[in-house]
Formats: C-alpha cells, structure tokens, sequence
C-alpha cells in the first residue's frame, strides 16, 4: 500500500470549464501530483442534480476528460476516472444520507443559492452528502478545492466522524486545502459573485477553450473600480480580482504585480492580463485539441482509472456494509 497521503477531488462537466476552476481546483491539483497519490474524478452524477441535455452531458464529459490532461494531469501519476463508472459512489451515498439530519442539509449555502435559481430537485438538495462520499471511499487525506466548496468538505468531516463514532472507525478524516490567492475568482461583470460555469452572464467568466479574442473582450470589458491604483484592496474588488488572475497566469506575487503597474492605468493593466491569460491558456487548447484527435487512447484512460478506483473504494465500501450490520 503506498504510504503518500491520499488526494481526492473533481470538478462537474456541468458546463464549460473556467479559469476560477482551473485556479481554484486544478492548478492545486497538477502541483500535488508528485507528491501525493491523487484522485481525480469527473463528477458525472453530479452534474445532473440540475438539468442537463443528455447528449451533451456526454460530450461535456468526455471534453473534460482532455482537458484535465490538457491542464497537466498526468495518468502515470493521478487516478483519472468518472464518477458514475464506479457504482460505489451512489451506495455510499444511501448509507450516509441515512445518517445526516435534514437541518444539516438545509444550511449548505451553496444548495440555498441554487435552490433560489431554479426548481430544486432532491438531487441538488443531497448534493453534499453525494460529494462526502466521493471523499470518504478513498480515505482521503487532503481535497483541494475552490473557497467555494469548504462548507462541503467540513459537512465531509462530521460524517466521517459521525459514522466512525456510531460504528466504529473507518473512515479518514479529510481536510480542504486552498490557496491563499485564488481559492475564489469572481466574475468579470460582478465582482461580488462567484465566476461559475453557471452563470448566465457568459461575459463574466473566462473559459479555457475561449479564443483570444473572446478572452480580450472579455477582460477589457471587466467591471473595475472608482479610483486608479492598481492594488488589492477589500474596497476594491474588481482590481483584486483581476490580480488574483494576473498573479496565477504569471507565477508572480501580488506585491510584484502592484509595483509594475503603480504608474500605470486601468487600460494598460488589463490589456496586458489579457495578453497574459491568452499566453497561458494558448498551449492548453493546442493540448486539448491533440488529445481530443485520440478519443481511443482518452477512453483507455479513464478504463484504466475507474478500475484503480474501484480497487480502492471496494474496500471501504465493504468495511461500511459490516460494521452497519448489511453483511
Ligand atoms: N470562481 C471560482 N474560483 C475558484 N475556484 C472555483 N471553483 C469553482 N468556481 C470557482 C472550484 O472549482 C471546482 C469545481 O467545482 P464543481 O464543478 O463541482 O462546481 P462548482 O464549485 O459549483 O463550480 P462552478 O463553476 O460554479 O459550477 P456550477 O455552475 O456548475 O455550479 C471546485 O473545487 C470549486 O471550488
């Protein structure tokens, strides 16, 4: 058994993907590769907790698939796989739903949020009980994840506990981890709301696969604020968040940022995050496009991880079903 602490974590193909998931998620994700054995999974079920077009559900699942290669998942040292390949996910789900209070439930911001937008479903209501048991078959040790989705992890934790309080233990007890820039990118239109795959103003969120063009646009379009300083402030969101961007797509720290542009305006600024994010995202999509010519060779590879994964989550599925008494 490997003695590397255990990474878990995944993203839905609910739409297309963004830069605040790739800052958030996945650039933690490509950096923990090495160090820790790494879980990454496409979280299908997931997806469908709100309406989706079944045919392209499966196309979107299959072009997040490449793209998380083309962000640098490497399946020699990550587990790749799909969510609803492994059946584990959903049993474990029952079990756990069985221990959670519906208060517990009722709290989660992220269902209140959504729950205003549209007709809720059950789905979307049991969504975070869905995402503990995603942590909990892998004994996962770390979830790296957007600011976004700590309120689920912490739910994560007390279940673990719960279960390992009233049957005896076996589950680990998974922590979040975030970065301190960027565990929360914001909108480009609305600097008080999250950018999201969901988001009905398209001109708020920059996807990977946007063309240069677009992604031009839609920075020099981006909401700033009063005032002309290039800095990170609590009163200036809009700048702020553009640097959280900058700082990513550079490699270079905030206070660095801020000194390149203290002479400089708005307009320089972001046509320069513009050049910047298209230079970063350029050879993703020249990945993404050569990895989608060999759908074959992507299928291997997720065959390959839901067979990994399923070797792991059995064992911890089989635990659960003595100590509940259901064998
Ligand atoms: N704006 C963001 N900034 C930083 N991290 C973010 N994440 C999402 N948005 C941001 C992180 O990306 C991962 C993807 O999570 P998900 O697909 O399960 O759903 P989500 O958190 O609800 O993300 P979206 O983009 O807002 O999708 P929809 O609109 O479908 O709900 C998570 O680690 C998340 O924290």
């Amino acid at each position: 058994m490997s003695s590397q602490k255990r990474v878990f974590s995944g993203i839905q193909p609910s739409g297309n993907l963004h830069l605040g998931n790739y800052i958030g998620a996945i650039s933690q994700w490509v950096n923990m590769q090495d160090q820790y054995d790494c879980f990454f999974c496409i979280v299908d079920l997931h997806a469908i907790t709100v309406s989706q077009d079944p045919q392209k559900l499966l196309a979107k699942i299959k072009e997040l698939a490449a793209l998380y290669l083309a962000c640098g998942l490497d399946p020699k040292k990550s587990t790749i796989f799909v969510q609803s390949h492994n059946p584990d996910h959903a049993s474990l789900t029952w079990i756990l739903d069985c221990l959670t209070s519906m208060g517990q439930l009722e709290r989660m911001t992220q269902y209140k949020t959504k729950s205003d937008q549209a007709g809720a479903s059950v789905g979307l209501f049991n969504y975070p009980i869905l995402m503990a048991a995603d942590i909990l078959l892998y004994q996962t040790d770390l979830v790296p994840v957007g600011q976004d989705q700590k309120q689920h992890v912490e739910l994560t934790r007390d279940l673990a506990q719960k279960f390992n309080s009233c049957f005896g233990p076996v589950f680990k007890i998974p922590k979040p981890k975030m970065l301190s820039v960027g565990a929360k990118i914001m909108s480009l239109q609305n600097p008080k709301q999250k950018m999201s795959k969901s988001s009905l103003d398209k001109r708020g969120t920059i996807d990977l696969l946007d063309s240069p063009q677009t992604i031009k646009n839609k920075i020099m379009a981006a909401v700033t604020d009063s005032g002309q300083e290039i800095i990170a402030s609590p009163n200036k969101p809009g700048i702020s968040n553009l640097l959280a961007i900058y700082s990513i797509t550079t490699g270079l720290e905030i206070n660095q940022i801020e000194k390149r542009y203290q002479d400089k305006n708005y307009g320089q600024f972001k046509s320069d995050l513009a050049q910047e994010v298209v230079k970063f995202l350029t050879p993703i999509q020249d990945r993404y496009r050569t990895i989608c010519q060999n759908q074959k060779g992507l299928a291997k590879i997720l065959t390959e991880g839901k067979q990994k994964a399923k070797e792991v989550s059995q064992k911890t599925l089989d635990q659960v079903y003595q100590k509940t008494g259901l064998r």
